[in-house]
């Protein structure tokens, strides 16, 4: 299933009811005064934030969103029964846009939000309310005002708890099969991953948390090299980045290169990624040879903690997890790997 982070929608808001000509009809009363009743109100359009809603990906099955009208006025000067009003529940995250101008209407930064989207036409006034002293018998009243007619873009920027960055093939995809629910594809060649990828870690006794894989970054990403910065913007709202390093690509003369590649990019693209935490980890520590590289590279990076794991062999897993779990502001449990 891909993943769905963009969705156009259109919404129509109610017309208001019609209001109603009509003439009171008693015994004895022969020519009643005109008791047309107004028309209802046209129901609402409202996008609400729910947090048990976490894609778009319901909008795949239904993108227009039409709410009912309001009914006519009646006779004996009653109104017309206001249409109730469509709630459409979007996930918390969600920003929404004029899709022709592209302006911002409403970001859904948490759940309970929400948002007038198209507002439902006014009921027509009945003749009841155009009776004046030089005209007793009106034969007219108002049509309903008609509802409004939007479309919409709905984007959602993905909300991983943690976002796992990296060169090309540094193991991204390979870590978040290992660790959380996805399946994502893995291959050995870069660009395998084409789209983020989110992945649900359950570690035991604990809350819950998303990771999501980011298409791996290249050099001049931030102009749009390799598969660009599209995907950045889905990091922008992670707690925490897991930088991943394949140990094996690291060059000793020159050991910090990739990681201040990828540093580089983000801090172009938005400086305030760069004040994220970032954890530093090491894949592919099971090929030969790596630790000799990790040491150089830890000495290169100073007092920075680094993670050594392999995502392939499930090496040193446990130790990476808690310490996302401490950054999350959870309660970590002591457990051997
Ligand atoms: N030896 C070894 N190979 C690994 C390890 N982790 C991943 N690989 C291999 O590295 C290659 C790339 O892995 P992916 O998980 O697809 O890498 P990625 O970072 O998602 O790559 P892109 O999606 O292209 O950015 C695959 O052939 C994996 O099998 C590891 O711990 N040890
Ligand atoms: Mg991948």
């Amino acid at each position: 299933m891909k993943f769905i982070d963009e969705v156009f929608i259109t919404v129509q808001s109610g017309d208001g009811g019609r209001g109603c000509v009509s003439f009171r009809r008693e015994k004895f009363v022969p020519r009643g005064g005109p008791d047309g009743g107004d028309g209802g109100k046209g129901g609402d359009v409202i996008l609400q934030s729910t947090s048990h809603r976490r894609t778009l990906y319901p909008f795949r099955f239904r993108r227009h969103f039409k709410a009912k009208n309001g009914a006519p006025g009646q006779g004996k000067n009653k109104t017309g029964k206001t249409a109730d009003n469509l709630i459409i529940e979007i996930p918390p995250g969600t920003l929404v846009s004029e899709a022709e101008t592209n302006d911002l209407l409403k970001d859904f930064t948490q759940p309970g939000q929400s948002f007038l989207a198209a507002e439902g036409g006014r009921g027509g006034q009945g003749n009841a309310r155009f009776k004046t002293s030089t005209n007793r018998a009106p034969r007219y009243a108002q049509p309903g005002e008609p509802g409004q007619f939007f479309k919409l873009k709905l984007e959602l920027k993905l909300l991983a708890d943690v976002g796992i960055i990296g060169l090309p093939n540094a193991g991204k995809s390979t870590l978040i099969s290992v660790i959380s629910s996805a399946t994502p594809k893995i291959a050995d060649y870069p660009f395998t991953t084409l789209n983020p990828i989110l992945g649900v870690v359950q570690p035991d006794q604990q809350e819950s948390f998303v990771v999501a894989d980011i298409p791996g970054l290249i050099e001049g990403a931030h102009q749009g090299a390799g598969l660009g910065i599209r995907f950045l913007r889905h990091i922008e709202r992670t707690r925490i980045l897991v930088h991943l390093i394949d140990a094996a690509s690291i060059d000793p003369q020159n050991p910090l290169a990739g990681y201040e590649t990828i540093n580089g990019e983000l801090a172009q693209y938005n400086p305030l990624l760069m004040e994220k935490p970032q954890i530093i980890v090491l894949n592919k520590m099971d090929i030969p040879g790596s630790e000799q590289i990790a040491e150089i590279f830890q000495a290169a990076v100073k007092d920075r903690q680094v993670f050594l794991i392999s995502a392939a062999a499930r090496k040193g897993l446990a130790a990476l997890k808690l310490k996302l779990l401490e950054y999350l502001g959870n309660h970590i449990p002591r457990q051997p790997e």
